[in-house]
């Protein structure tokens, strides 16, 4: 899979591109990541990327020139292409979203910067309009990298193992239960017994009652989307 990252800083994401699960899938060859400087598409000899808004008010606005040229500029590589806006006010980013782009073949990210984007870039240039949560960034590169995130390590060969995928969290809609490594006593807190003891169905049980019960301590909105089995429901009246 291609990822495209459209930004007005490119260097931002060299560390993360060559580091790690990401690094690895890139030197693989199983992810591509191309940056392209939105500036470098930018005229003038100033390469004014941004003007004050129409109507007034603070803050500058991206301009669509730049966006635009920049966007044409990027190669192609298949009809399953998406161009996504990092924006506060796009979709709220999720897992089904992340599997849904991972089925791409080419995902261009477009990082707006400074109070918004001129509007007249989404109509016709940006096929969907992403956020990453209910916060304020001051642009959407980390958000870009979130995503990148997320959805590359569910394009098939980038994790080591492939059903690594299905356990983790929110894969069933559910937390994840507590993990331990040795020592089995670190500053005078055991391990739970259960995990010492070799029976893979009590600690199967065990594990899922606990990713139950925090879902229902912690994110209980979690639990009405979750796929939970007769077992399940039989855990979680119990537990409330
Ligand atoms: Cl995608 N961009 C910006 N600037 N702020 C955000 C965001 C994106 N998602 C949440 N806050």
């Amino acid at each position: 899979m291609r990822f495209d990252v459209l930004t007005l800083f490119p260097d931002l994401f060299a560390p993360f591109v060559e580091q790690g699960i990401m690094g690895r899938a890139v030197q693989q060859g199983k992810l591509d990541v191309c940056l392209t400087n939105i500036r470098d598409h930018a005229r003038g000899a100033h390469r004014v990327t941004d003007d004050r808004p129409y109507g007034g008010g603070s803050g500058m606005v991206m301009k669509a020139g730049p966006i635009v040229r920049a966007l044409g500029a990027v190669e192609r590589i298949s009809d399953r292409c998406r161009v996504v806006l990092l924006t506060p006010q796009g979709r709220l980013f999720d897992q089904d979203l992340a599997w849904e782009l991972a089925d791409l073949d080419q995902l261009i990210l477009v990082c707006g910067r400074y109070e918004g984007v001129d509007e007249r870039v989404l109509k016709g240039f940006v096929d969907q309009e992403v956020s990453i949560g209910d916060y304020v960034l001051s642009g959407g590169e980390s958000a870009a990298l979130v995503v990148m995130d997320a959805v590359g390590r569910l394009v098939p060969g980038v994790l080591g193992s492939e059903d690594s995928n299905r356990e983790d969290s929110f894969e069933d809609g559910l937390l994840e239960h507590p993990h331990y490594t040795r020592p089995r006593v670190f500053e005078g807190r055991e391990v739970p017994e259960v995990l010492l003891s070799g029976d893979h169905e009590r600690i199967r049980v065990w594990r899922r009652a606990q990713a139950l019960k925090r879902t229902l301590e912690r994110r209980p909105d979690l639990l009405e989307r979750a796929r939970l089995t007769e077992e399940d429901r039989r855990i979680l009246s119990e537990l409330k």
